[in-house]
């Protein structure tokens, strides 16, 4: 299939071959997109390299979102490579590891909270700020992923719960004000898949565990699975689409209760 040809994607948030930005990156290379690469710093560089390599790309370029210089100097890096691309994808969160453990009123400083918020909710906005001039193909789509913790009280996952509701409203806003360029943005709320930034979570494993016992299809999500619904939301057959949450993650969100047996 190539329902992804002639559209080009940017992609930032690719750490290893485990991101949800790589099972992204696949599945619109897959369908026939052309792609380009954002790393978060050298120590990514190389790595971010070598994956581009297997999508035939060779655009890499830095882009720190912590930085408003890095992220406009990343759109005069990329436009010497495109004068115009489709889709940007924004798959990139942080918190402070300590704030991602423990009681949350107890725990959570001002500085966790800003980062948090800054990092992950706020970099979508200016992403878009900075690119909207350059989203001008046929049917121009935003990506996000966000997570059940944006809605839901969730163990642990605390101010990125938070963070994640604001980036979740922030999505609604930007569709709203983009809707009349005709850019599409929506988010991917994904079940918990075993990436870098899950490395080191405490309970993680029993959180697949759990999510494989009670969630409808009885099984966790893959990063192929979020890519494809990415794909989906790229192309041409969701140009009706556009402010959503779509859930990918076994269905595990509509349960009232776990399994009995
Ligand atoms: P990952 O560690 O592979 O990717 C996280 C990325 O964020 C990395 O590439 C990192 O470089 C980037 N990043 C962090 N700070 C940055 C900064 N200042 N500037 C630029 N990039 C920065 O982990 P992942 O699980 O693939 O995470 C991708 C997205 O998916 C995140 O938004 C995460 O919240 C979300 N998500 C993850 C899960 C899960 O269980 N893994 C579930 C739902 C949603
Ligand atoms: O969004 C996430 C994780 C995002 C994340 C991960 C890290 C680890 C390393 C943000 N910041 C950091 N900071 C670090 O220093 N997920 C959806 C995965 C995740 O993380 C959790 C979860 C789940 C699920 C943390 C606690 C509880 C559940």
């Amino acid at each position: 299939m190539s329902f992804l040809k002639n559209k080009k994607a940017l992609i930032l948030g690719i750490a290893s071959n485990r991101s949800i930005a790589w099972g992204i990156a696949k599945s619109m290379f897959d369908n026939g997109a052309e792609l380009a690469f954002t790393y978060q710093n050298e120590k990514l560089k190389s790595r971010v390299e070598d994956l581009a390599k297997e999508c035939n790309s060779s655009i890499t370029i830095e882009c720190d979102v912590s930085s408003p210089e890095s992220i406009i100097k990343s759109k005069e890096e990329l436009i010497k490579n495109w004068d115009e691309f489709d889709i940007l994808v924004h798959s990139l969160a942080f918190a402070p590891k300590e704030e991602l453990e423990g009681d949350y009123v107890s725990k959570t400083t001002k500085n966790g909270f800003e980062t948090a918020h800054n990092i992950s909710s706020f970099s979508l906005l200016e992403l878009c700020q900075v690119y909207k001039s350059m989203l001008k193909g046929e049917n121009p789509s935003v990506i996000s992923l966000s997570y059940l913790g944006a809605v839901r009280g969730m163990p642990n996952y605390n101010v990125m719960g938070v963070a994640k509701a604001s980036l979740e409203a922030n999505m609604r806003y930007i569709a709203y004000s983009l809707g009349k360029d005709n850019i599409r943005v929506n988010c991917i709320s994904a079940g918990p898949i075993k990436t870098l930034a899950a490395a080191g979570i405490s309970d993680f494993r029993k959180m697949l565990d759990y999510v494989e016992k009670n969630s409808p299809l009885k099984r966790n999500v893959t990063i192929k699975e979020v890519g494809d619904t990415a794909s989906f939301l790229a192309s041409d057959f969701s140009s009706g689409i556009t402010g959503q949450t779509i859930y990918v993650d076994s269905g595990f969100n509509i349960i009232g209760m776990p399994a009995l047996e």
